[in-house]
């Protein structure tokens, strides 16, 4: 690969903390990308590899990124995303370095049922976004891409335009684990986009698991794409999904799924009136949109817009970020907590017996927790 190929999340150096490898590749650019023996007939290793890259300090990568330099962006978010300690110091200080920077940004939740077009619509919506002179980050919070590697390869064939436009910035989620790592990874470099001037986050998740809840407790408006017809309005109310959304988006309203989408809407809309709607001045929308065809997409901003708006007048907004900032620290401290308690020695050596013991109803829980506290107080 030539350095001037080089995608620009891969890491600088290949190390087994980073999300993202790069194979050695081939300097000859006429050369098929076959390896092919030499004249001995014997294979050599290639020693066509990349050069590495200068390694950054924590300035290098402040400056780059408040200048709005998208390589060292994402460079940053690479260390953001590395699992490894010594990365981890650096990313905190790349990331306090900007903080004062971000925040200025509009921040959406996009999330649906796999295939109700989540992509397909950012796609269509940020390309439009990105028209009207906005600087759009698409990012993705994806559990189970770590496991099927699948996030990459759809985001970019489905966000084909978007990913080529110069006001896009596309990264694909983060693999690495656990949900909380991932959400980690996720929320910091949305901070780290936003201090490198994109005013629009858009954040897709799966309609899976707990990875609903996560994104909903780092973006200002959540959104949920919904598929008419297809009994996934109850799909909704049963997870209680409906119940955390800001603006419900009907998908391919579009062919013979007209009718059905125009039903899908007004039974969504009776549904929302029943709800309890806590946030003042506002009652969660429900709209119609095509991608294919494009329509709608003026009209699910032009709502963004209204609800900001209700936000900022009745104060809500505010508070809702400041209470998700301090949120996020407990969520930190709990599982710092888990862990250390969870890998305390003490605790490990006596831990299997307890569980024994309780599993055999020969222990009430409360004296086993005791135990286990006072061997991790010791
Ligand atoms: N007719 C019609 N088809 C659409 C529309 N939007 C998406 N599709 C199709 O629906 C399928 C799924 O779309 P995606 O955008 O990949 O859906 P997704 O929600 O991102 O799916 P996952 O990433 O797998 O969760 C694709 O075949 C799209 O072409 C639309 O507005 N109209
Ligand atoms: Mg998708």
């Amino acid at each position: 690969m030539s350095r001037g190929k080089r995608p620009d999340w891969v890491p600088d150096t290949d190390h087994e903390a980073f999300t993202t490898y790069v194979m050695p590749g081939v300097s000859d650019p006429h050369h098929d990308g076959l390896p092919r023996p030499p004249a001995g007939g014997v294979f050599a290793p290639s020693a066509a590899v990349a050069p590495a890259r200068k390694k950054l300090a924590a300035r290098d990568y402040v400056d780059g990124i408040l200048a709005g330099n998208r390589t060292m962006l994402a460079r940053a978010i690479t260390l953001i995303e590395s699992n490894s300690e010594r990365h981890l110091e650096l990313a905190q200080e790349v990331l306090a370095g900007v903080m004062h920077q971000s925040g200025n940004s509009v921040r959406l939740g996009i999330t649906g049922v796999p295939g109700v077009g989540k992509s397909t619509f950012i796609e269509s919506f940020g390309t439009w976004l990105c028209d009207e002179n906005n600087k759009v980050a698409v990012l993705a919070v994806d559990p189970t891409s770590s496991l099927s590697g699948g996030s990459i390869l759809g985001d970019k064939t489905r966000m084909e335009q978007l990913s080529r436009h110069p006001n896009s910035f596309i990264r694909p989620s983060p693999s690495g684990g656990a949900l909380g790592g991932v959400a980690r990874k996720s929320r910091e470099t949305m901070l780290l986009c936003e201090a490198a001037g994109y005013n629009i986050i858009l954040i897709e998740t799966v309609g899976v698991g707990q990875s609903e809840t996560l994104v909903h407790s780092m973006v200002d408006c959540f959104v949920v794409l919904m598929l008419a017809g297809a009994g996934d309005e109850l799909q909704g109310i049963k997870k209680g999904i409906i119940e955390l959304a800001d603006l419900l988006v009907i998908t391919k309203a579009d062919g013979d799924n007209i009718g059905r989408a125009q039903r899908a809407k007004a039974e969504l809309a009776q549904v929302v009136r029943m709800l309890n709607c806590p946030t003042e001045g506002w009652r969660p929308q429900v709209l119609l949109t095509s991608s294919v065809e494009n329509k709608g997409v003026t009209d699910v901003w032009a709502t963004v817009g209204d609800y900001m708006n209700a936000g900022k007048k009745h104060g809500w907004l505010s508070d809702k970020r400041q209470q998700q900032n301090v949120d996020w620290l407990k969520a930190l401290v709990e599982e710092a907590l888990k862990q250390s308690f969870q890998h305390h020695p003490a605790v490990e050596k006596i831990l299997p017996e307890i569980s024994r013991q309780v599993r055999a109803g020969q222990l009430p829980q409360m004296l086993a927790l005791k135990q286990l506290m006072d061997a991790y107080r010791g």
